[in-house]
C-alpha cells in the first residue's frame, strides 16, 4: 500500500493541464482525432497502440458515449 502511487494525489491543475494538452484545437472537448494526435506525439511507433487499442480506450473515457472527452472525463479517469 505504501508504494501505490495514488492517482487522485493529481491536482485539479495538472488535470487541467493534460486536458488542455490534448484539446489541441481549445474547443473545450478531446476527440478521438486529438487523442491519436496526443499519444503519436508522446509516443514513439514502436509503444503506439494499435487503432482499435486507442478507439477502446478513448470509448472507455468517454462515458456518455458523446464522442468526445469532457475535462469532467478527464476528472473522472483519474479518479479511477
Ligand atoms: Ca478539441
Amino acid at each position: 500500500m505504501a508504494n501505490v502511487q495514488h492517482i487522485s494525489d493529481v491536482s485539479d491543475e495538472d488535470k487541467r493541464a493534460f486536458f488542455e494538452a490534448l484539446d489541441s484545437d481549445k474547443d473545450g472537448r478531446i476527440t478521438l482525432d486529438e487523442f491519436k494526435k496526443f499519444l503519436t506525439k508522446f509516443l514513439s511507433p514502436a509503444e503506439l497502440p494499435s487503432d482499435q487499442l486507442i478507439y477502446e480506450m478513448f470509448r472507455a473515457a468517454d462515458k456518455d458515449g458523446s464522442g468526445t472527452i469532457t475535462l469532467d472525463e478527464v476528472h473522472a479517469i483519474m479518479e479511477v
